[in-house]
């Protein structure tokens, strides 16, 4: 064992002496009254003050906290974020309203990953198909909010150190006046390999004859190191308008996916957005938006770490090069129509998606012969969308939607299932109506039905990754068939100044969803097949005397192929959290079980298998004096061995069944942060 016993010891000794200390203002009740008066019955969302005091490692892990939220681990970040079940392109994540996409075909770099904390204020979640201000939102929406600007100068520093030797330190100035402001931030992160409730390192769960285990020289490297920094630059023409022009620059090099049969030599990331806003136009419009975004990742991964890779002359085995690319334009405007809002607003995408695999074992006779795995797709969208929202006295507010978007893809190179030029496009309409009735003060009802869409993406259409049986072959499917949710979502939420309680039920109708399976024994591919869905989510939190807070969630989402008449695959278990915390607004104490169920409805024909239950206990503490706050915790305290039934995988770079990636065991982490 390290040294790691001597950090909650000192945290704890701090935190002793300044127990008597007067209490600010309560950051627990404000919560509590935004989540019960502020955000609609199908929304979430989390703080960065929620992700700060948590030791999660990138913005995935902290979102599985929230009710309905769940990740794929596939190593010790770069967690991919499962919304009710929904995965990959079934859910939406924008990032200050861009699209952002990943450039790895195994996804080891999922869109969220993309962004550093402390570029964050917060993240907002639409469960179900409510956002149609932007395309593909078939599942739900995840929007990840920069920092505001705030007037004068004003700073954020954050060093964060835990087991394994985890840093995560960053730095972020500001200063705003009233018509210009300017940004400047900068966040490094490394870690080494954390070990699980087992004792072992999370690299080391391939058996010993496996050619995909580590190195011994590799097993314990570092698990990942991360580079990010950005910048914004505001100005204020006028008191009513607004324009932002921002760029992030982020570096991540070995980053180790045990999960995968690779790893990431590096994974290099462009964000550019504008923005201009204008409020209060005329008295019939209240205001417009105009923005536009690029972003581009280069991703380089190979076994070079692996046993594969010896004796090689290459040094590796196999290795993807992949790069992507997305550039858009947004126009939306607020009109004051009657007694209601009318938002309307057209929005264009282009995403190009290349990756080419190298591989010496494919064909003997011609080893490390490139392969256009993913053939430089190119991917147009261009919507139109119109939203109105009637306030119908106190008590009832009806909100419609309807959607426009035709898109088109075409692959620039050549694979066995494609020739050069190739296309085929789609055009689909999405919409909404959502009804919010409060029949007591307290007490709001809300009711939604939509109808979602989403194209099939690159990959799903166009991946070749050939191999001689008897390996098995992943394929695209160029005939799929854009996904269609119908889906109907009922709310209820009690709420008072004290008191948060919200229960939201879902059933979704998905007809053309895209499921992976296993064509015969050495194919896998995409088919689009009938599918549904339905689950429920529980979240309270309340307030005590004695400056105590209760927290709790459930949360349960069932899938099924209708088509094969059994479970659809990769779907969380039910999940839960109990949590007791003491926070006069100076000192914070708390105490978090966290808890999932076996999942045993599991998907025969991908020869998924079931999952243990498992119960885990966190204990976290903090304490704020003026600019400076110091907290700290222990995560798993118990030390338990466990999975999450979602982190295992099966295609072809993945490791196979058997090898699933445990979560991480006893881990201490102590945040000193001082902002002004
Ligand atoms: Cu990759």
């Amino acid at each position: 064992m390290k040294k790691q016993g001597t950090v909650p010891l000192v945290l704890f000794m701090l935190l002793g002496t300044s127990l008597s200390a007067a209490g600010a203002d309560n950051v627990m009740l404000d919560e509590i009254i935004v989540r019960g008066e502020k955000e609609a019955s199908n929304q979430e969302s989390l703080t960065i003050r929620e992700v700060r005091e948590s030791p999660a490692k990138d913005i995935g892990e902290a979102l599985k906290q929230v009710e309905g939220i769940d990740i794929v681990r596939k190593g010790a970040i770069a967690n991919d974020l499962v919304l009710r079940g929904f995965q990959r392109d079934n859910i939406n994540v924008l990032v200050d309203g861009a699209k952002i996409f990943g450039a790895c075909p195994s996804r080891m770099d999922p869109p969220a990953f993309h962004v550093d904390f402390t570029e964050v204020e917060q993240i907002k979640i639409v469960k179900g198909p409510y956002d149609i201000e932007n395309p593909g939102s078939m599942g739900g929406a995840v929007e990840i909010q920069s920092k505001q600007q705030r007037k004068g100068f004003s700073s954020d520093l954050n060093l964060t150190y835990g087991s394994y030797n985890a840093v995560n330190g960053s730095a972020a100035a500001s200063y705003g006046t009233d018509t210009f402001d300017g940004l400047l931030g900068y966040a490094y992160k490394r870690s080494d390999v954390p070990k699980s409730g087992d004792g072992r390192l999370i690299t080391d769960i391939y058996p010993a004859t496996s050619p995909n285990r580590y190195r011994p020289d590799t097993v314990d490297s570092k698990a990942y190191e991360i580079n990010t920094g950005w910048t914004r630059f505001g100005v204020n023409p006028t008191s009513s308008s607004r324009s932002e022009i921002s760029y992030s620059y982020q570096d991540a090099e070995h980053v180790l996916y045990p999960y995968l049969k690779m790893d990431a030599d590096y994974d290099r990331t462009h964000r550019l957005n504008w923005t201009y806003r204008i409020e209060k136009v005329s008295p019939l419009v209240r205001e417009l938006k105009l923005q536009a975004y690029w972003n581009r990742v280069s991703h380089l991964m190979n076994d070079s770490l692996r046993q594969s890779s010896a004796g090689q002359p290459r040094g590796v085995s196999m290795q993807t090069d992949a790069t992507t690319q997305g550039v858009g334009v947004k126009m939306q405007g607020s009109l004051a129509v009657g007694t209601g809002t009318l938002k309307s607003g057209v929005d264009y995408y282009n995403r190009n998606w290349d990756a080419v695999n190298q591989r010496a074992m494919f064909t003997m006779t011609n080893p490390f012969t490139p392969v256009n795995m993913i053939p430089d797709v190119f991917v147009d969208n261009g919507g139109m969308f119109a939203e109105y929202n009637l306030p119908l006295g106190e008590q009832v507010n009806l909100k419609a939607g309807i959607r426009g978007d035709l898109t088109w893809v075409k692959a620039e190179r050549s694979n066995t299932l494609t020739a050069v030029s190739n296309s085929t496009d789609f055009a689909e309409v999405s919409a909404n109506i959502q009804l919010t009735y409060k029949p007591l003060n307290d007490v709001e009802l809300f009711l939604g039905i939509g109808r979602g869409t989403r194209t099939p993406d690159p990959e799903e259409l166009y991946i070749d990754l050939p191999a001689s049986a008897p390996s098995v072959t992943w394929r695209g499917n160029p005939d799929l068939k854009p996904t269609i949710n119908h889906e109907a979502d009922l709310g209820m939420k009690y709420a008072t100044d004290r008191l948060y309680l919200n229960t939201t039920l879902f059933y979704s109708d998905l007809t053309d969803y895209v499921n992976f399976f296993q064509a015969s024994s050495t194919l896998k591919s995409y088919q689009n097949i009938e599918a549904t869905m339905w689950g429920a989510e529980l979240g309270s939190q309340v307030s005590l005397p004695y400056d105590l807070f209760l927290k709790g969630s459930l949360s349960y989402t069932e899938g099924r192929n209708t088509d094969g008449g059994r479970p659809l695959p990769e779907i969380p278990p039910l999940k839960g959290m109990m949590a007791l915390r003491y926070d006069n607004g100076t000192f914070f104490a708390e105490a978090v079980e966290n808890m999932a169920r076996e999942q045993d409805r599991v998907d025969a024909g991908l020869n998924e298998q079931p999952t243990a239950g498992w119960a885990t206990t966190d204990l976290k503490a903090g304490y704020n004096y003026k600019a400076l706050s110091v907290n700290g915790g222990v995560y798993n305290l118990f030390d338990k061995q466990y999975y999450s039934h979602l982190s295992y995988q099966r295609d072809p770079f993945a490791s196979g069944v058997g090898f699933k990636v445990p979560e991480n065991g006893r881990t201490f982490y102590i945040t000193l942060a001082y902002r002004f």
